[in-house]
């Protein structure tokens, strides 16, 4: 049966690229080496969260290590193995990490034509609690025409040709779209490869559950504060909603892929553009859920047609099922009209 092919049909996140590639006859196959990359630098970077709790116990991370070294803080360490991995792909030409300040310009003789924007890890303050963190990232296309420049980087989210998250979690689960669709993969260790697990994802078109970090709901907008009071008390008596916050956006982004539902960051009085990045946490994570059948909103328009102006730019985010998004633009249109 076909059910059964998938299970016995071993199809890892390479093959699964590649045969992806093989429907573009011109593709260099460029993109699949610099996905091969990023998925190392996932499977180090799982191995070293793991042991994370370990390293800890035996005097290891963010310690004096046994051999009198400073052991790298895991942020900044995936960090590094993040940006080697990229760079020796030799198919990448500017590198923007949450980790840095400025952008990285790959050497010329290692240039090729990606722009990878990443968050090495996202959630990182969870570590010492053992809650799911993840590596957020995005990738550009830069056009064979010119040298490459941080307008590069500066592109409208709907401009990226993939994006991506791998979550360290129970189990190491790397959810990719290169824009036709998204697909989750799960790492099994003994193989050291990523197995096609979650085909097709598509996430429920409306959901019961909300998550947002409710500690922040006296400084919100009338809008926000209007659609988190409907997903507690119904007007139109159904059922009120759930929260779920985990405050790692990796893991509750995934929860709301999978169950359905909305997760948002949005403005406040304390910071008017929200908290989270958009070039490396905002877009990503639009590209997946509008390649699920969800949307993604930031109270003002469509989160992927924002052009940031600088690489560490912030924005509001409301992302989720389609219909529970729809709720949401129909509450900021309605206060637009007030104002
Ligand atoms: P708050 C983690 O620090 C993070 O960047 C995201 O992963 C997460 O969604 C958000 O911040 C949590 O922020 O203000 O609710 O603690």
């Amino acid at each position: 049966h076909a059910a059964d092919a998938h299970r016995t049909d071993l199809m890892t996140i390479t093959r699964f690229v590649l045969n992806e590639q093989s429907k573009y006859p011109e593709s260099r196959g460029d993109f699949t080496i610099l996905l091969n990359h990023i998925v190392l630098g996932c499977k180090f970077v799982c191995s070293s969260v793991n042991k994370a709790g370990l390293a800890k116990l035996i005097g290891l991370a963010g310690e004096i290590n046994i051999q009198g070294e400073e052991q790298k803080k895991l942020d900044v360490l995936s960090n590094e193995v993040f940006i080697k991995a990229l760079v020796s792909s030799g198919r990448t030409c500017i590198l923007v990490s949450e980790e840095d300040e400025d952008a990285i310009i790959v050497e010329p003789s290692k240039c090729g034509r990606y722009c990878v924007v990443f968050d090495p890890l996202d959630g990182s303050s969870n570590i010492d609690c053992v809650v799911s963190i993840g590596t957020i990232f995005g990738i550009y296309m830069v056009k064979d025409d010119h040298e490459p420049t941080l307008a590069d980087v500066l592109q409208p989210g709907k401009q990226m040709v993939a994006a991506g998250y791998c979550m360290y979690g129970s189990s190491c689960t790397l959810v990719l779209s290169t824009g036709k669709g998204v697909n989750g993969f799960t790492l099994d260790p003994s193989l050291g490869e990523f197995i096609l697990t979650h085909p097709d994802i598509r996430i429920p078109k409306k959901g019961k559950i909300y998550s947002v970090n409710e500690g922040n709901a006296k400084n919100w907008d009338g809008p926000t504060a209007k659609y988190v009071e409907n997903c507690k008390f119904p007007k139109d008596g159904s059922p009120s909603k759930s929260l779920r916050y985990i405050g790692s956006m990796v893991a509750d982004v995934h929860r709301t892929l999978l169950y359905g539902g909305t997760f948002m960051y949005p403005a406040d009085k304390k910071s008017p553009s929200g908290k989270l990045r958009v070039l490396y946490e905002v877009f990503p994570m639009s590209f997946l859920m509008e390649n699920a059948g969800g949307q993604a909103f930031t109270g003002k328009q469509r989160a992927l047609d924002l052009v940031p102006t600088k690489i560490h730019d912030r924005s509001p985010i409301f992302l989720g099922s389609y219909d529970d998004i729809e709720e949401i633009k129909a509450l900021y249109a309605a206060e637009g009209k007030k104002e």
